[in-house]
């Protein structure tokens, strides 16, 4: 029996069971097998999720960057890497093998070093989907250095207050970059975030739009002559299994954005562990994840996991509507992609357009199809299930956060029977509880409860940047000995967990709990709808009431609008019960969401509320001109 590769439900089950008998012993039996150290460690594990500390594999030296680049060398060296198709389908896609990867990441290190970064420094990466955004996370964990990659779409002030709160010293960024059909001036909106950050001495600007832009003289340099200049070669820095590896941040509900770290070897075995699991990833595969890297995702399983196991890795620069939104699909059927993992939202998105556009295409070559980042509605599991899998491909619905590093609730393919809408089971090392609000654990099946996790897996983030208090508050004082996700779940008759969605998204009308994603997944079920956010408004005799705002589809803009507020409360009635019928439904254009393509229910519940002094911060928008709209028009 391999620890490391599942291959049926019984195997799992046995790897599970050991996995929480002896998790220090599993653990190491993998970080043995699997992984290249400079040394070994003295201990596994200790924690206190008290104080709280964690610390895996203490005392070991490695350096990331010769497990996932270095020893797939002798036996991969001209297997591709990351395979990179640019946002024009007519760019040609770009194939970097694991000889040429190792090689541009070692110059980009140097670059590093000649510019004076060093072991600890902190290096702030704002790039689009090309593939310097890989090279340089790499180059970064090649020196020790801790990347803090922020998402290219977000503003200039979200980015300078990123850069001031972990210090970095350096800017990594490019003159501009594609989306779609428009170009974006990248370096623009770095120029204006430095305007409030003193700490940063350099910036390093790969060309990628060839545009005029302004280059500050001492400050900025163009990247590529400096690659060409630098050695080929970089001695892997060697770091200690607890050494920061990133930082990631991440919005809380209040205040400003969290700088969740994670370090290096526990990170490592963690992600590459769940991505051979998962994925059930052979060596001839093509595994595409359509996420960003300026995501935990990406970093995840777009860099480190796939690279850590040897995988070709898709590094995709396009958005899924360009040129029009068959692109997902032409990109599988033109690169044989195995394993394609993305979120609800797009699929959502997807499904509203003509199946001619899927239909088209040739995805036979898929195996395995994943989403993440929040609940997928029943309907939405279904379109992806018939149309994009042809019923072949079990679906892994993989439930985690940025917080816990990797995947931690998802069915392993072949292996567990999923289950539309549910994530399933833990994965091996992940022992999670359903507590009640009162701090009791939930014992047994058919329950519902705030979801905590008692036990640590390798990934978890081991602090906030500049804020361990934060972190402790945050994270485990909510139900003291455990850390609390902040989702709530479900466990089925079989111990299935199906995530219900954030906390502070139950509504309490009358009483009764209502969750929004259920709602939501059954409004999304009347044919007309597109996609649907449910939020609560103070009422005086149900104390909340709920606002549903509710997009429709094509077939829908002609309807009469009263029957339809009808039907849909039908189907609620019909899927729920009464009690969780919409007090008011006001159809939209579109729903305010974040870059990752959450739904931002604080503005929506401030509107459905008339609290519209106080919307907060939509700059971080992806669409902030819905709100407008939504406000123009409310019920
Ligand atoms: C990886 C990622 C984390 C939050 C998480 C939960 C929601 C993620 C989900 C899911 C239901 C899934 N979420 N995956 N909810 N089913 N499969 O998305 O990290 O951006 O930090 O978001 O997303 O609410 O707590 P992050």
């Amino acid at each position: 029996m391999s620890n490391y590769h599942i291959k049926h439900l019984e195997e799992y089950f046995q790897v599970y069971r050991k996995s929480v008998q002896d998790p220090k012993r599993f653990w190491e039996e993998i970080a043995e097998e699997h992984f290249v150290w400079k040394k070994k460690w003295n201990e596994v594990l200790s924690w206190d999720f008290e104080k709280p500390e964690i610390k895996w594999f203490d005392g070991a030296q490695l350096n990331i960057t010769e497990n996932c680049l270095d020893r797939h060398l002798p036996s991969r060296g001209n297997k591709t890497a990351i395979l990179f198709e640019p946002n024009d389908p007519s760019g040609g896609a770009q194939h970097i093998t694991y000889r040429e990867l190792h090689e541009r990441v070692c110059r980009f290190a140097n670059v590093l070093k000649n510019q004076g970064i060093g072991k600890g420094d902190r290096v702030c990466i704002y790039l689009p989907m090309i593939p310097e955004l890989a090279f340089s996370l790499l180059a970064c964990a090649r020196i020790g250095a801790i990347h803090s990659v922020v998402f290219a779409g977000f503003s200039a002030t979200a980015l300078s207050t990123r850069i001031n709160d972990c210090d970095a010293k350096m800017v990594i960024t490019s003159d501009g970059s594609y989306r779609g059909a428009k170009t974006i001036d990248l370096k623009g909106i770095v120029d204006e975030a430095l305007q409030d950050c003193p700490g940063v001495q350099s910036v390093l600007v790969a060309k990628r739009i060839n545009t005029d832009i302004h280059m500050e003289a001492g400050r900025d340099h163009w990247l590529q002559p400096l690659l060409e200049e630098a050695y080929a070669d970089c001695a892997a820095e060697i770091m200690e299994a607890e050494d920061p590896l990133f930082i990631l941040y991440t919005s809380g509900s209040t205040g400003k954005p969290k700088g969740m770290l994670h370090t290096t070897a526990g990170y490592m075995i963690y992600t590459a562990y769940t991505f051979k699991n998962v994925f059930q990833y052979r060596e001839e595969d093509i595994y595409w994840c359509s996420a960003d890297i300026g995501w935990i995702t990406g970093h995840s399983y777009i860099v480190y996991g796939p690279l850590a196991n040897g995988a070709t890795t898709v590094m995709f620069e396009g958005v899924p509507s360009y040129p029009d939104f068959g692109r997902f699909w032409e990109v599988v059927e033109k690169h044989k992609v195995t394993q394609f993992y993305t979120a609800p939202t797009a699929i959502r998105a997807l499904a509203k357009e003509s199946l001619d556009l899927v239909e088209r295409h040739d995805l036979s070559s898929l195996k395995i199809l994943g989403t993440v980042g929040e609940p997928i509605n029943e309907e939405a599991w279904h379109w992806y299930n018939d149309h994009i899998g042809n019923k072949q491909c079990p679906i892994v619905d993989t439930w985690w956060q940025t917080e816990t590093g990797g995947m931690l609730i998802s069915p392993i393919p072949f292996s567990t029977p999923t289950k539309p809408t549910y994530a399933t089971l833990p994965l091996p090392g992940v022992q999670p509880v359903l507590m009640d609000e009162h701090g009791k654990i939930l014992k047994g099946n058919q329950t519902d409860g705030r979801l905590c996790i008692q036990f640590p897996w390798p990934s978890i983030a081991r602090t906030i940047w500049g804020n361990h208090q934060r972190y402790k508050e945050t994270y485990f004082s909510a139900f003291p000995g455990m850390y609390f996700t902040g989702d709530g779940a479900l466990r089925d008759e079989v111990g299935y967990y199906r995530i219900t969605g954030r906390v502070d998204d139950v509504i309490i009308v009358s009483g009764h709990n209502l969750g929004t994603a259920p709602i939501e997944d059954a409004i999304n079920e009347h044919p007309a709808v597109a996609e649907s956010a449910i939020v609560g408004f103070p009422h005086d005799i149900k104390g909340n009431a709920l606002y549903g705002f509710v997009i429709l589809k094509e077939n829908g803009e002609d309807r009469d609008r009263d029957n339809l507020k009808k039907e849909i409360n039908q189907m609620i009635t019909d899927h729920i019960g009464p009690i969780a019928k919409l007090d008011k439904i006001q159809f939209v254009p579109g729903l305010p969401k974040t870059r990752s393509g959450k739904i931002m229910r604080r503005i929506l519940r401030k509107i459905a509320s008339n609290e519209l002094g106080n919307l907060g911060d939509t700059s971080t928008l992806l669409n902030p001109e819905v709100v407008d709209q939504i406000i123009e028009e409310r019920q």
